[in-house]
């Protein structure tokens, strides 16, 4: 059966597109990055500062916040959004894929998976139904049906197992949602790993089975960029023009201009907050390793043409410093001129596309991160 459709194509640039999705709790804008809170918080920063930044929408996970401070528990206290006030769109992520890299003892059955939690050691099963049942408790504007996500390399049998058990899932993850509200959404999940036939399969029994939208996971799992950008060109057309489409747990600035290149509308990654932890900055002229010594220094901004004012105002030495000595400060700065540049880069092709430049983007985009950090 098909839902009602919340996606307006407002442009489209050869396959790249430029649209709006309307959520309960507002309109995201896309090609959209979705910063990921994955317990609730973005590690690092404000929600104002997220927002300021010129994200419309946050990623949160069913499974940590199922774990701790549990699903329930968040209904009662008004929902995600309200808990947390983070007070825009929201979608979550369905637990299988954390249980699988953040768990013990997993088993996978047809019923459900179950796990050790990575807190206490309890043991806790989660199913495609409970999964739709805690991401409507937290409130969650789009849903994702739970899936099972093989890394690569995988064996072609395995491959098409997972691909098979995640096509059961979602007619589960859809029957389950069925009765929600009015406005909130449920996307289905392609997999299919490496095999351009196995990813075809998948995306026409999703269409058939009929989603909101329809997310692209099962890459960046290992394989090559060349191989995930492959799969993403097989799959993307497969995919109905007038429905947002997702790609999982991706990536790095290049990976995104080279899938909404192939008719990528979303995306969401750890990388813009965990690497700005880690001493990195995305600017661009590329990634900076702001714990290399060639930057104590150096008295010049990350950037002194950047919108974002902690991009302008703080010295390279003195971001050097902190990463250094391990302030807090300085894992909060790179966070914020992280997300502030990715969100930067979305907007530039949003903008691009929207006035059928986008292939003059590229080349801009691309020259400035092979002139590199001079
Ligand atoms: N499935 C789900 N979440 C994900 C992935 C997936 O395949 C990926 C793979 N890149 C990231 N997050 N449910």
């Amino acid at each position: 059966m098909s839902l009602p459709n919340h996606f307006e194509l407002l442009a489209t640039d050869s396959a790249a597109r430029t649209g709006r999705l309307t959520t309960p709790h507002g309109v995201v804008q896309t090609p959209a990055f979705m910063p990921v809170g994955t317990a609730g918080a973005m590690k690092g920063m404000h929600w104002r500062e997220v927002r300021d930044a010129g994200a419309d929408i946050v990623l949160g996970n069913t499974y940590h916040l199922m774990l701790r401070p549990g699903a329930e528990r968040i209904a009662a206290l008004g929902g995600l959004q309200t808990f947390t006030g983070w007070n825009g769109p929201m979608l979550t992520d369905s637990g299988g894929f954390q249980v699988m890299s953040l768990s013990d003892l997993r088993k996978v059955t047809e019923k459900a998976v179950t796990f050790r939690s990575h807190i206490d050691g309890a043991k806790v099963e989660l199913s495609p139904e409970r999964s739709i049942e805690v991401q409507r408790l937290l409130g969650a504007d789009i849903a994702m049906q739970m899936d099972e996500c093989v890394r690569l390399p995988a064996t072609r049998d395995d491959i098409e197992r997972a691909m098979r058990l995640s096509l059961r899932w979602a007619e589960r993850s859809k029957r389950a949602f069925e009765s929600a509200l009015d406005g909130y959404m449920l996307f289905g999940i392609v997999q299919g790993g490496d095999i351009p036939e196995m990813r075809h399969v998948s995306a026409c029994e999703l269409v058939e089975i009929g989603f909101h939208g329809y997310a692209i996971g099962g890459l960046a799992v290992g394989e090559p960029q060349v191989v995930m950008l492959a799969m993403v060109e097989e799959t993307a057309p497969a995919l109905p023009a007038d429905r947002p489409r997702y790609l999982m747990g991706v990536g790095t600035p290049e990976d995104l201009l080279e899938s909404v290149a192939r008719g990528i509308d979303m995306f969401d990654c750890v990388m813009p907050t965990r690497n700005g932890r880690h001493g990195m900055a995305f600017t661009r002229f590329g990634q900076i390793n702001l714990r290399n010594a060639r930057h104590a220094d150096d008295p010049r901004p990350l950037d002194e043409e950047s919108e974002w004012p902690a991009a302008r105002n703080y010295s390279r030495a003195y971001l050097h410093h902190l990463v250094r000595s391990g302030e807090t400060l300085g894992a909060m700065l790179l966070s914020e001129i992280n997300v502030a540049y990715y969100q930067h880069l979305m907007r530039g092709m949003r903008e691009a596309i929207a006035s059928g430049m986008f292939e003059t983007f590229q080349n801009q985009t691309r020259a400035g991160w092979a002139r590199g950090d001079i």
